[in-house]
């Protein structure tokens, strides 16, 4: 019987190269590809600006590293993307700082209603020191098992439903989806309504079926998740500005060398701002595209949601009264 077997002994790919005038090593380099994970679809502003980060890293890296997107909540809600990450099933996911307050404690100063005057603000915030310390508590945290590579833009979020919202009164009775975190659901209740703590990827048949009455969010997430083929009143509520954070596996960072390690650090800060162009493209469209669809926008009393929810800041902000000054001085 004849057998014949190809395999090259250790060091003929060195060999091969030297032959072919090739650097060494260079043919035994590896394509890296890196899987990034997002709740929403493909074209929403976090997920185009990770793929376009994407592309900018495999031109850097000549194209041995990519990124592959799986969008539209294909590996799981955002509690799933976090365990992916830590576990290092996958390398880089965007959550809400709404999922990530459970993680590391101190971003849920972030989560408190009204925290933020408005959303110029919120970014002076996360674009500065404090925003640079939060990552940081999340980085030499152990626990954590994830690098926070940056921070991104989700707008304002305004409570939708069958029924206009403009005073606290208004909500009495009404089952409102908030995100698994304690904080939201307390909120809701102080803000008049029931909070019902539910994951984004059970909320469109939620709301389709009854199960709730309406939820919370910003404009592009009503558009974007089809939410407002069965809630059509928006009422303008902004009760919360949360922002986004992109992470990276520690387990794969570890492995980085200190060039990849730098390179992602530069373009994850070229991503924030990228991310923010497209935002506020996105806002800027989402409202009329929304009302062409049907969908009534509401102007609420937005002092009276603030006076109502003040026994959350109080509650909640307690432990963190510094940082909560430094956010109000932040001008
Ligand atoms: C969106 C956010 C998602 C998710 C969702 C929710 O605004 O982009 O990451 O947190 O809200 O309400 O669960």
């Amino acid at each position: 019987m004849l057998f014949r077997r190809h395999f090259l002994l250790p060091g003929a790919t060195a060999l091969l190269a030297l032959a072919l005038g090739l650097p060494s090593g260079a043919l035994a380099q590896t394509k890296t590809v890196w899987k990034a994970s997002d709740v929403h679809p493909l074209g929403y502003p976090t997920v185009e600006a990770i793929v376009r980060m994407g592309k900018k890293l495999e031109a850097a890296t000549s194209g041995r590293i990519s990124i592959q997107m799986y969008p539209s909540m294909q590996l799981g809600g955002e509690k799933e993307m976090i365990e992916q990450a830590q576990v290092g099933a996958l390398q880089i996911a965007r959550i809400s700082v709404g999922a990530m307050g459970p993680v590391v404690d101190e971003l849920n100063v972030f989560n408190l209603p009204f925290i933020f005057r408005d959303e110029n603000h919120m970014r002076k915030v996360i674009d500065g020191p404090i925003g640079d310390e939060l990552l940081e508590k999340i980085n030499s945290n152990p626990a954590s098992r994830i690098v926070a590579l940056g921070w991104m833009d989700a707008g304002v979020r305004n409570v939708y439903g069958k029924k206009p919202v403009t005073v606290p009164a208004d909500l009495k009775g009404q089952k409102i989806r908030m995100m698994g975190n304690p904080i939201f659901v307390e909120t809701m209740n102080a803000m008049g309504g029931n909070g019902i703590a539910m994951g984004f990827n059970e909320l469109y048949s939620a709301l389709e079926t009854g199960v709730v009455d309406g939820a919370e969010n910003n404009p592009p997430t009503l558009l974007a998740q089809n939410h407002y083929l069965v809630s059509k009143v928006y009422s303008e509520t902004g009760h919360l500005i949360i922002p986004e954070i992109f992470i990276f596996s520690k387990r794969t960072w570890d492995g980085l060398s200190a060039d990849d390690k730098a390179l992602l650090k530069k373009l994850s800060r070229e991503t924030q701002f990228e991310e923010r162009k497209l935002w506020d493209e996105k806002t800027a469209t989402a409202e009329g595209e929304l009302k062409a669809k049907g969908v009534q926008f509401v102007k609420a009393d937005k002092t009276a949601f603030y006076k109502a929810t003040q026994p959350i800041r109080d509650k909640y902000g307690a432990k963190y009264a510094a940082l909560l000054k430094r956010i109000e001085d932040t001008k």
